[in-house]
């Protein structure tokens, strides 16, 4: 009788134990879960606004706590470091815009590794350092465009020159091969490309990478800036130099930026997507991964919110829509929202 009363206990004893674990393990499935917007570089408005779109999503679908996260200077050596150091934290998500392609993919397969479910937006990881790679549109869109934009505003001749993020970013590069592919065609032939410089998305350097580039080309007659950080050092260093309605600046800018001198005509037109819907559907994306209700298969159709949905297409590929073209007629209406 003792005896049976013994092993009776014991096994109470081991399946409460169990039980505890078990409630242990839900609690922390069901728990709060971590996920990190990583950007280039601190102090860039255009992640800001990314920010702000992951921060409704999560309100939205609740039991999220989204962190914007970025380092100094857009580097992927400082993004390294960010990664290393929440892997270490055991966060649940990062959405990466990369400030390089491949330099990131070893630290992003170790995250992933451990667990990190791991995305890039904006700025893609190449495959393999990803599970999807969340584009704002088609990159030969975005990068054709440009050069129509500019084109548009020299009629369609003189010298041009592109004022670009840093050297390795992956979204400015991918645009400015397409920009180049897109100045061959014949309507372009009075139109030279002649130089692309880097300002590294910040403020100081594009500056002065602006100010060279008219003092080195007296004949620019645009300049074109792929970068919202570019785009508006550029802009200040056109006006400035007393050079509005001489040296044509375009490229993609944030509205609420660039008002004033696309109300003052110092860049009369330029082109953006919506970075809130960026950093909302990245969101989206993240949290049906950590749930696991997608394994991003090509074909898979993920729910985002207000965005409705998006597809996961060849190599892990997500693309949202066309770029919205901005000029004094409708940016008072943009400026007020991102
Ligand atoms: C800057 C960043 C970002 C890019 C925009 C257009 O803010 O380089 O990656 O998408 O410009």
């Amino acid at each position: 009788m003792k005896k049976t009363l013994l092993v009776v206990l014991i096994i109470a004893i081991a399946m409460g134990t169990v039980f505890a674990q078990g409630a242990k393990e839900d609690a922390s499935a069901k728990g709060t879960k971590e996920i990190v917007i990583l950007g280039k570089s601190m102090g860039n408005g255009f992640f800001d606004a990314c920010f702000k779109g992951s921060e409704e999503a999560a309100t939205e679908i609740g039991g999220i706590k989204t962190t914007y996260m970025a380092p100094p200077q857009a580097t992927a050596e400082g993004q390294i470091e960010i990664i290393e150091t929440l892997i270490a934290q055991r966060v649940d998500g990062i959405a990466i815009s990369a400030n390089d392609s491949d330099a990131l993919i070893s630290v992003a397969k170790k995250a992933m590794a451990a667990g990190v479910k791991v995305i890039s937006f904006d700025s893609g990881i190449n495959v393999g350092g990803r599970i999807v790679d969340l584009l704002p549109s088609n990159a030969e869109l975005i990068g054709r465009q440009q050069i129509q934009l500019a084109a548009e505003l020299t009629d369609y001749a003189g010298e041009v020159a592109v004022l670009s993020a840093s050297a390795q970013a992956t979204n400015q590069n991918l645009w400015i091969d397409w920009m180049k592919e897109e100045i061959k065609d014949p309507k372009y032939s009075k139109m030279k490309l002649v130089e692309v410089v880097y300002g590294d998305d910040a403020p100081d350097k594009s500056y002065r990478e602006a100010v060279s580039l008219m003092q080195k080309y007296p004949k620019l007659q645009a300049i074109i800036c792929p970068t919202t950080v570019g785009l508006l050092a550029t802009a200040q260093a056109v006006k400035d130099a007393g050079k509005v309605g001489v040296v044509e600046v375009t490229g993609l800018g944030l509205p609420s930026e660039m008002k004033g001198y696309i109300l003052d005509g110092t860049c009369r037109q330029m082109a953006l997507w919506n970075p809130i819907d960026l950093g909302y559907t990245s969101t989206y994306i993240l949290n049906a991964l950590i749930e696991g209700t997608t394994k991003a298969n090509v074909g898979d159709v993920i729910p985002a919110g207000r965005m409705d949905s998006v597809k996961v297409e060849k190599d892990g590929l997500i693309y949202m829509s066309t770029p919205y073209v901005f000029n004094k007629d409708n940016i008072e209406q943009y400026a007020a929202i991102f």
